[in-house]
């Protein structure tokens, strides 16, 4: 009798498969809808790597709702996403960053009853210095009594998701989501085309090893946020000081701090009361990920998934990451008037 060990190499797919197993009555459209994501991600990786050799390097000319220069594969990766997404029969709508309204699914194909809302290739514009990039994505269940999606169904606080995650684009290809039972990271093995599970179970650090800041906007900042970053630094208080990392990168500054430790603020200041990042398809999806890993998310007075949305592409500070340095950030600015919503 040969006894084989069990074996460790769990591919999403069957990961997918044992999760829906837990929830007698999942229907399977979830665990669709995951599969598909994780089937674009591998195509767009193939793009991302290799961006340095083809001639699409270099901004189109075209520009997409935000007013920002898109890169090609920016554009692909929203093609791609969109293409693989809209025939699955689980969605009744999508919201891109690249698209200014609600997407619907084209006529002719069955609608589901979630809506996917994603940022196809954030942190795009690091794509020809070969920075990581990422994926980011938010699933919601349909919460009007039309078949076909709207915008009230992409509207809803980030509580409301029932999935969430990523995927990063680094010096390997990562894809970590969360549907509320905890978090998992699946590195792709590109030899055989498949995501791994690599990382079961991720929890953050309670406690912050890296401080993710952009400090060239110190000067529009206001005194709470000066003075939180100082503690943060270790110039004030008892707190040691944290070691300072940003990339630039939303993705790999929240992955590096997910698995190491850390806060990532983007704080609101006087050229961009909002902050810059977007609630819909950035800060929910991270926040429901750091939430399941124990972690916290707020905009420095409320957390951030039980911020009512009221447009699309609406932005927020973001202070994300372990639990007692997204604390202090409230500790220290919870006095300040929400930017968000007011
Ligand atoms: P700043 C990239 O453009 C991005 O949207 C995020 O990925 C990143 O965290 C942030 O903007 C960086 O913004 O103002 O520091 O360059």
């Amino acid at each position: 009798m040969v006894h084989h060990t069990p074996t460790s190499v769990v591919t999403i797919e069957r990961f997918i498969i044992e999760q829906e197993r837990l929830h007698p009555e999942a229907t399977g459209e979830l665990s669709g809808i995951l599969y598909d994501l994780a089937l674009a991600a591998k195509m767009i990786a193939n793009k991302v790597r290799m961006a340095g050799l083809a001639d699409i390097l270099g901004a189109t000319e075209m520009h997409n709702v935000q007013g920002e220069v898109q890169q090609k594969l920016d554009v692909m990766a929203n093609e791609i996403i969109i293409k693989a997404m809209d025939h699955g029969g689980r969605l009744c709508g999508m919201a891109s960053e690249e698209e200014p309204d609600i997407i619907q699914i084209p006529e002719g194909f069955r609608c589901g009853k979630y809506l996917l809302l994603f940022d196809p290739l954030d942190g795009s514009s690091n794509i020809d210095v070969n920075v990581p990039v990422g994926t980011i994505f938010s699933v919601v269940r349909k919460i009007t009594r039309s078949t076909r999606g709207e915008m009230e169904d992409l509207l809803q606080p980030g509580r409301r998701q029932v999935a969430a995650g990523y995927v990063i684009y680094g010096s390997s290809t990562m894809l970590v989501y969360t549907t509320g039972q905890g978090v998992h990271g699946f590195t792709l093995d590109p030899s055989i085309g498949e995501f791994l599970l690599s990382h079961p179970n991720i929890r953050i650090p309670d406690n912050g090893r890296y401080l993710s800041v952009n400090d060239s906007y110190e000067q529009h900042w206001d005194d709470h946020v000066r003075a939180l970053m100082r503690r943060y630094r270790g110039l004030d208080g008892d707190r040691r000081a944290l070691n300072v990392r940003y990339v630039g990168s939303l993705v790999a500054d929240f992955h590096r701090n997910l698995l190491g430790g850390g806060v990532f603020c983007y704080p609101a200041n006087a050229k961009s009361p909002r902050g810059k990042l977007r609630l819909l398809y950035e800060a929910n999806p991270l926040a429901f990920v750091v939430e399941q890993a124990g972690g916290a998310a707020s905009d420095g007075a409320t957390r951030i998934m039980d911020i009512s949305p009221t447009e699309l592409h609406q932005r927020t500070p973001l202070y994300i990451g372990s639990k007692s340095e997204v604390e202090l950030a409230n500790e220290m600015l919870s006095g300040v008037p929400s930017a968000v919503g007011a």
